[in-house]
Protein backbone atom coordinates (compact mmCIF):
# COMPACT_ATOMS: atom_id res chain seq x y z
CA UNK A 1 0.00 0.00 0.00
CA UNK A 2 0.73 3.42 0.41
CA UNK A 3 1.88 3.60 3.96
CA UNK A 4 5.23 4.27 5.16
CA UNK A 5 7.01 0.45 6.23
CA UNK A 6 8.87 0.60 9.28
CA UNK A 7 11.41 -2.43 10.22
CA UNK A 8 11.68 -2.70 13.60
CA UNK A 9 14.91 -4.23 14.71
CA UNK A 10 15.42 -5.22 18.47
CA UNK A 11 16.39 -8.30 20.78
CA UNK A 12 20.18 -8.75 20.07
CA UNK A 13 22.69 -10.51 22.00
CA UNK A 14 23.75 -8.18 24.32
CA UNK A 15 22.29 -7.86 28.24
CA UNK A 16 19.79 -5.26 26.71
CA UNK A 17 17.87 -7.69 25.03
CA UNK A 18 14.91 -7.71 27.16
CA UNK A 19 15.09 -3.83 27.43
CA UNK A 20 15.13 -3.59 24.03
CA UNK A 21 12.30 -5.96 23.32
CA UNK A 22 9.65 -3.60 26.19
CA UNK A 23 11.27 -0.53 24.08
CA UNK A 24 10.00 -2.55 20.57
CA UNK A 25 6.83 -2.88 22.03
CA UNK A 26 6.76 0.51 23.48
CA UNK A 27 7.53 2.36 19.98
CA UNK A 28 5.47 -0.46 18.08
CA UNK A 29 2.64 0.96 20.47
CA UNK A 30 2.73 4.24 19.35
CA UNK A 31 3.03 4.13 15.88
CA UNK A 32 0.45 6.10 13.67
CA UNK A 33 -0.65 3.12 11.82
CA UNK A 34 -2.74 5.16 9.22
CA UNK A 35 0.67 6.14 8.43
CA UNK A 36 3.48 3.11 9.08
CA UNK A 37 3.04 -0.33 8.81
CA UNK A 38 5.79 -2.16 11.33
CA UNK A 39 7.99 -5.27 9.85
CA UNK A 40 9.78 -6.89 12.65
CA UNK A 41 12.96 -8.06 13.23
CA UNK A 42 13.85 -10.40 16.02
CA UNK A 43 17.75 -10.95 16.51
CA UNK A 44 17.40 -13.58 18.88
CA UNK A 45 20.07 -13.95 21.86
CA UNK A 46 21.86 -16.13 19.34
CA UNK A 47 22.21 -13.45 16.81
CA UNK A 48 19.86 -15.06 14.39
CA UNK A 49 17.66 -12.82 12.64
CA UNK A 50 13.71 -13.28 12.14
CA UNK A 51 11.17 -11.64 10.71
CA UNK A 52 7.82 -11.74 11.49
CA UNK A 53 4.65 -10.57 9.33
CA UNK A 54 4.21 -7.25 8.92
CA UNK A 55 1.86 -5.27 11.69
CA UNK A 56 -0.74 -3.30 10.53
CA UNK A 57 -2.45 -2.35 14.68
CA UNK A 58 -0.18 -2.04 17.70
CA UNK A 59 0.34 -5.51 19.48
CA UNK A 60 -1.19 -6.49 22.18
CA UNK A 61 1.57 -7.58 23.92
CA UNK A 62 5.25 -7.95 23.88
CA UNK A 63 5.34 -11.40 23.88
CA UNK A 64 3.95 -11.45 20.81
CA UNK A 65 7.44 -9.57 19.25
CA UNK A 66 9.30 -12.89 20.40
CA UNK A 67 9.39 -14.40 17.27
CA UNK A 68 10.00 -18.04 17.27
CA UNK A 69 13.24 -18.90 15.60
CA UNK A 70 12.74 -21.47 12.67
CA UNK A 71 14.86 -24.82 14.45
CA UNK A 72 16.80 -26.58 10.94
CA UNK A 73 18.31 -22.58 10.58
CA UNK A 74 18.92 -22.25 13.94
CA UNK A 75 22.74 -23.23 14.71
CA UNK A 76 24.03 -20.45 15.99
CA UNK A 77 27.04 -19.74 13.79
CA UNK A 78 28.38 -16.31 12.83
CA UNK A 79 27.56 -17.44 9.08
CA UNK A 80 24.34 -18.72 9.58
CA UNK A 81 23.50 -15.33 11.66
CA UNK A 82 24.52 -12.87 8.34
CA UNK A 83 22.72 -15.40 5.58
CA UNK A 84 19.49 -14.82 8.47
CA UNK A 85 20.48 -10.83 8.12
CA UNK A 86 20.43 -10.43 4.40
CA UNK A 87 17.41 -13.37 3.93
CA UNK A 88 15.47 -11.32 6.36
CA UNK A 89 16.31 -7.60 4.53
CA UNK A 90 16.40 -8.87 1.09
CA UNK A 91 14.98 -12.30 0.72
CA UNK A 92 11.63 -11.12 2.22
CA UNK A 93 8.46 -11.32 -0.06
CA UNK A 94 8.84 -10.72 -4.08
CA UNK A 95 6.75 -7.04 -3.66
CA UNK A 96 8.09 -6.32 0.24
CA UNK A 97 9.97 -3.43 0.95
CA UNK A 98 11.20 -2.01 3.69
CA UNK A 99 11.18 1.99 3.67
CA UNK A 100 13.19 2.35 6.75
CA UNK A 101 14.95 0.39 9.42
CA UNK A 102 14.70 1.37 13.29
CA UNK A 103 17.16 -0.01 15.14
CA UNK A 104 16.48 -0.65 18.68
CA UNK A 105 20.05 -1.98 19.88
CA UNK A 106 23.40 -2.59 19.76
CA UNK A 107 25.41 -4.00 17.31
CA UNK A 108 25.18 -7.87 17.12
CA UNK A 109 28.45 -8.16 15.53
CA UNK A 110 30.52 -7.20 18.87
CA UNK A 111 31.26 -3.11 17.50
CA UNK A 112 28.68 -0.46 17.33
CA UNK A 113 27.88 1.08 13.93
CA UNK A 114 27.65 -2.19 12.69
CA UNK A 115 24.13 -2.47 12.01
CA UNK A 116 24.06 0.66 10.64
CA UNK A 117 26.61 -0.59 8.12
CA UNK A 118 24.87 -2.92 7.28
CA UNK A 119 21.74 -0.78 6.27
CA UNK A 120 24.50 1.82 4.28
CA UNK A 121 25.98 -1.51 2.41
CA UNK A 122 22.31 -2.22 1.44
CA UNK A 123 21.90 1.52 0.90
CA UNK A 124 18.11 1.71 3.01
CA UNK A 125 17.40 4.48 4.96
CA UNK A 126 17.54 4.15 9.15
CA UNK A 127 16.77 6.41 11.82
CA UNK A 128 19.18 7.50 14.40
CA UNK A 129 22.82 8.27 14.41
CA UNK A 130 25.18 6.57 11.56
CA UNK A 131 27.69 4.25 11.60
CA UNK A 132 30.49 6.88 12.57
CA UNK A 133 28.79 8.71 15.26
CA UNK A 134 27.85 5.19 16.43
CA UNK A 135 30.91 3.45 16.99
CA UNK A 136 32.66 7.00 18.18
CA UNK A 137 29.66 7.12 20.57
CA UNK A 138 30.72 3.52 21.80
CA UNK A 139 34.18 4.18 22.68
CA UNK A 140 34.41 7.15 25.46
CA UNK A 141 38.48 7.43 24.52
CA UNK A 142 37.57 8.59 20.74
CA UNK A 143 34.44 10.50 22.09
CA UNK A 144 36.53 12.62 24.74
CA UNK A 145 39.03 13.21 21.84
CA UNK A 146 36.17 14.59 19.69
CA UNK A 147 34.74 16.59 22.64
CA UNK A 148 38.09 18.05 23.12
CA UNK A 149 38.31 18.87 19.24
CA UNK A 150 35.35 20.94 19.91
CA UNK A 151 36.57 23.00 23.33
CA UNK A 152 34.07 21.06 25.07
CA UNK A 153 35.07 21.01 28.53
CA UNK A 154 35.33 17.23 30.22
CA UNK A 155 37.48 15.61 33.31
CA UNK A 156 40.80 15.06 33.25
CA UNK A 157 41.54 11.34 32.32
CA UNK A 158 43.92 8.65 31.17
CA UNK A 159 43.80 5.51 28.94
CA UNK A 160 45.84 2.78 28.08
CA UNK A 161 45.29 -1.08 26.60
CA UNK A 162 45.89 -4.29 28.02
CA UNK A 163 49.29 -4.68 26.28
CA UNK A 164 50.40 -1.48 27.28
CA UNK A 165 49.13 -1.98 30.45
CA UNK A 166 51.08 -5.31 31.34
CA UNK A 167 54.63 -3.76 29.86
CA UNK A 168 54.24 -0.60 32.22
CA UNK A 169 51.96 -1.39 34.83
CA UNK A 170 53.85 1.42 37.12
CA UNK A 171 54.25 4.38 35.04
CA UNK A 172 50.60 4.22 34.15
CA UNK A 173 49.56 4.11 37.67
CA UNK A 174 51.88 6.95 38.59
CA UNK A 175 50.11 8.87 35.52
CA UNK A 176 47.04 8.26 36.93
CA UNK A 177 48.29 9.77 40.81
CA UNK A 178 49.66 12.82 39.63
CA UNK A 179 46.67 13.64 36.88
CA UNK A 180 43.71 12.35 38.41
CA UNK A 181 44.54 11.54 42.27
CA UNK A 182 42.17 9.67 44.11
CA UNK A 183 38.54 8.80 44.53
CA UNK A 184 38.66 7.84 40.17
CA UNK A 185 36.63 5.72 38.01
CA UNK A 186 38.21 3.07 36.46
CA UNK A 187 35.97 1.96 32.60
CA UNK A 188 36.32 -0.28 30.09
CA UNK A 189 36.22 2.36 26.57
CA UNK A 190 33.43 0.50 25.05
CA UNK A 191 30.63 1.59 26.91
CA UNK A 192 26.97 0.54 26.62
CA UNK A 193 25.92 -0.02 29.94
CA UNK A 194 28.21 0.23 33.42
CA UNK A 195 29.52 -3.39 33.67
CA UNK A 196 33.01 -3.26 34.68
CA UNK A 197 33.30 0.16 36.20
CA UNK A 198 34.54 0.73 39.51
CA UNK A 199 35.44 3.69 42.03
CA UNK A 200 39.30 3.25 43.26
CA UNK A 201 40.17 5.31 46.65
CA UNK A 202 43.67 3.99 46.38
CA UNK A 203 47.02 2.19 44.26
CA UNK A 204 45.70 -1.13 45.45
CA UNK A 205 42.30 -0.56 44.71
CA UNK A 206 43.14 0.98 41.16
CA UNK A 207 44.61 -1.83 40.19
CA UNK A 208 42.59 -4.48 40.97
CA UNK A 209 39.92 -1.97 39.03
CA UNK A 210 41.73 -1.59 36.13
CA UNK A 211 42.11 -5.38 35.82
CA UNK A 212 38.37 -6.45 36.57
CA UNK A 213 37.69 -3.07 33.48
CA UNK A 214 40.27 -5.22 31.00
CA UNK A 215 37.57 -8.06 31.95
CA UNK A 216 35.32 -6.44 29.54
CA UNK A 217 37.73 -4.83 26.90
CA UNK A 218 41.08 -4.64 25.75
CA UNK A 219 41.47 -0.79 26.46
CA UNK A 220 40.88 1.03 29.66
CA UNK A 221 39.80 4.61 30.66
CA UNK A 222 40.30 6.25 33.95
CA UNK A 223 38.77 9.67 34.69
CA UNK A 224 39.37 11.75 37.72
CA UNK A 225 35.60 11.68 40.17
CA UNK A 226 33.92 14.95 39.87
CA UNK A 227 31.24 15.44 43.05
CA UNK A 228 28.33 17.06 40.52
CA UNK A 229 24.86 16.98 39.75
CA UNK A 230 23.73 15.07 37.03
CA UNK A 231 22.26 17.01 33.98
CA UNK A 232 21.06 15.49 30.45
CA UNK A 233 20.46 17.06 27.58
CA UNK A 234 17.67 15.40 24.55
CA UNK A 235 19.42 16.71 21.09
CA UNK A 236 17.55 15.59 17.81
CA UNK A 237 17.96 17.13 14.04
CA UNK A 238 20.74 16.15 11.78
CA UNK A 239 22.86 19.16 10.51
CA UNK A 240 20.80 21.52 12.68
CA UNK A 241 20.49 19.99 15.84
CA UNK A 242 17.93 21.45 18.28
CA UNK A 243 18.46 20.63 22.38
CA UNK A 244 15.30 19.96 24.43
CA UNK A 245 15.31 21.83 28.14
CA UNK A 246 17.83 19.84 30.45
CA UNK A 247 16.77 17.06 32.94
CA UNK A 248 18.15 16.08 35.99
CA UNK A 249 18.61 12.63 37.18
CA UNK A 250 19.08 12.74 41.25
CA UNK A 251 19.52 10.87 44.34
CA UNK A 252 16.38 9.77 46.23
CA UNK A 253 17.34 11.92 48.96
CA UNK A 254 17.89 14.89 46.95
CA UNK A 255 14.46 14.51 45.23
CA UNK A 256 11.88 14.82 47.55
CA UNK A 257 12.21 18.66 47.17
CA UNK A 258 11.33 18.56 43.04
CA UNK A 259 8.63 19.21 41.64
CA UNK A 260 8.33 17.24 38.23
CA UNK A 261 9.05 13.78 39.49
CA UNK A 262 9.18 11.22 36.91
CA UNK A 263 10.47 7.45 37.80
CA UNK A 264 12.41 5.23 35.48
CA UNK A 265 13.30 1.72 36.75
CA UNK A 266 16.38 2.50 39.09
CA UNK A 267 16.54 6.01 38.51
CA UNK A 268 14.49 9.47 39.48
CA UNK A 269 14.41 12.26 37.34
CA UNK A 270 13.41 15.98 37.54
CA UNK A 271 12.42 17.75 34.27
CA UNK A 272 13.19 20.36 33.42
CA UNK A 273 16.17 20.68 36.07
CA UNK A 274 16.40 23.13 38.33
CA UNK A 275 19.04 25.75 36.38
CA UNK A 276 19.13 29.46 36.09
CA UNK A 277 18.73 30.73 32.85
CA UNK A 278 21.85 31.24 31.74
CA UNK A 279 22.95 27.59 33.02
CA UNK A 280 20.20 26.45 30.93
CA UNK A 281 21.10 27.92 27.51
CA UNK A 282 24.74 27.12 28.42
CA UNK A 283 23.94 23.50 28.70
CA UNK A 284 21.88 23.04 25.65
CA UNK A 285 24.81 24.65 23.62
CA UNK A 286 27.15 22.86 24.34
CA UNK A 287 24.71 19.91 23.73
CA UNK A 288 24.42 20.70 20.20
CA UNK A 289 28.17 21.14 20.19
CA UNK A 290 28.82 17.43 21.38
CA UNK A 291 26.02 16.35 18.67
CA UNK A 292 28.06 17.85 15.96
CA UNK A 293 31.35 16.82 17.54
CA UNK A 294 30.45 13.02 16.92
CA UNK A 295 29.18 13.59 13.91
CA UNK A 296 25.60 13.00 14.96
CA UNK A 297 22.23 12.13 13.23
CA UNK A 298 19.08 11.75 14.32
CA UNK A 299 19.13 11.66 18.10
CA UNK A 300 21.24 11.63 20.80
CA UNK A 301 20.97 12.24 24.70
CA UNK A 302 23.93 14.41 25.88
CA UNK A 303 25.29 13.76 29.88
CA UNK A 304 27.20 16.23 31.71
CA UNK A 305 28.15 17.07 35.32
CA UNK A 306 27.57 20.33 37.04
CA UNK A 307 30.27 20.57 40.13
CA UNK A 308 28.53 21.35 43.15
CA UNK A 309 31.36 23.10 44.35
CA UNK A 310 32.54 25.14 41.36
CA UNK A 311 29.38 24.97 39.17
CA UNK A 312 31.46 24.34 36.39
CA UNK A 313 29.99 21.93 33.26
CA UNK A 314 32.10 18.97 32.40
CA UNK A 315 30.68 16.72 29.58
CA UNK A 316 30.12 13.34 30.42
CA UNK A 317 28.96 11.39 27.17
CA UNK A 318 26.71 11.68 24.00
CA UNK A 319 24.59 8.18 24.15
CA UNK A 320 23.46 7.96 20.40
CA UNK A 321 21.50 4.81 21.81
CA UNK A 322 19.73 6.48 24.93
CA UNK A 323 16.61 4.31 26.58
CA UNK A 324 13.37 5.23 24.45
CA UNK A 325 10.65 4.16 26.16
CA UNK A 326 8.11 6.89 27.02
CA UNK A 327 8.92 6.86 30.63
CA UNK A 328 12.92 7.43 29.40
CA UNK A 329 14.61 10.76 29.89
CA UNK A 330 15.18 11.03 26.48
CA UNK A 331 11.35 10.81 25.39
CA UNK A 332 9.94 13.15 28.31
CA UNK A 333 13.15 15.44 27.83
CA UNK A 334 11.36 16.36 24.28
CA UNK A 335 7.83 16.02 25.77
CA UNK A 336 8.48 19.25 28.15
CA UNK A 337 10.09 20.47 25.47
CA UNK A 338 6.67 20.12 23.44
CA UNK A 339 7.23 16.94 21.44
CA UNK A 340 4.97 14.32 22.55
CA UNK A 341 6.54 10.16 21.60
CA UNK A 342 4.52 9.97 18.66
CA UNK A 343 6.00 13.33 17.43
CA UNK A 344 9.44 12.37 17.87
CA UNK A 345 8.86 8.92 15.79
CA UNK A 346 7.62 10.94 12.96
CA UNK A 347 10.24 13.27 13.45
CA UNK A 348 13.42 10.45 13.76
CA UNK A 349 11.94 8.72 10.56
CA UNK A 350 11.90 11.84 8.37
CA UNK A 351 15.45 12.43 9.56
CA UNK A 352 16.22 8.99 8.39
CA UNK A 353 14.72 9.68 5.12
CA UNK A 354 16.82 13.19 4.69
CA UNK A 355 20.06 11.87 5.61
CA UNK A 356 19.72 9.06 2.89
CA UNK A 357 18.42 12.07 0.28
CA UNK A 358 21.24 14.02 1.27
CA UNK A 359 23.85 10.73 0.49
CA UNK A 360 21.61 10.01 -2.47
CA UNK A 361 23.22 13.36 -3.89
CA UNK A 362 26.52 12.61 -3.33
CA UNK A 363 28.61 11.20 -6.35
CA UNK A 364 30.26 8.49 -4.89
CA UNK A 365 32.08 7.25 -8.12
CA UNK A 366 34.42 10.47 -8.00
CA UNK A 367 33.85 10.87 -12.15
CA UNK A 368 32.91 14.03 -12.24
CA UNK A 369 30.29 14.78 -15.12
F1 LIG B 1 16.67 4.44 16.38
C1 LIG B 1 17.00 5.31 17.32
F2 LIG B 1 16.02 6.17 17.45
F3 LIG B 1 18.06 5.93 16.88
C2 LIG B 1 17.31 4.62 18.61
C3 LIG B 1 18.12 3.53 18.59
C4 LIG B 1 18.40 2.86 19.78
C5 LIG B 1 16.79 5.09 19.80
C6 LIG B 1 17.09 4.42 20.99
C7 LIG B 1 17.88 3.30 20.99
N1 LIG B 1 18.11 2.62 22.22
C8 LIG B 1 18.51 1.35 22.34
O1 LIG B 1 18.77 0.66 21.39
C9 LIG B 1 18.64 0.71 23.71
C10 LIG B 1 20.08 0.26 23.87
C11 LIG B 1 18.23 1.60 24.83
C12 LIG B 1 17.78 -0.54 23.74
CL1 LIG B 1 16.16 -0.20 23.41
Amino acid sequence: GSKIKVGLVYGGKSGEHEVSLSTAFAVSKEFDYSKYEIKPFYVTKQGQWLSGPTMVEPPKAAEQLRLEADLALANGSTHAALFSVFAALDGIEHDERIDVMFPLLHGTFGEDGTIQGLFEMANIPYVGAGVLASSVGMDKVFMKKAFADAGLPQCVFRYFTKAQWSKQQEYYLMECEIALGYPCFVKPANLGSSVGVSKASNRQELIKAIDYAFRFDRKVIIEEFIDGREIEVAVLGNDEPKASVAGEIISSNDFYDYKAKYIDGKSQMAIPAELSEQQMNEVREMATTAFLAIDGSGLSRVDFFLERTSGKWFINEANTMPGFTPFSMYPLLWRETGLSYKELLDELINLGFARHADKQKINFTGDLQ
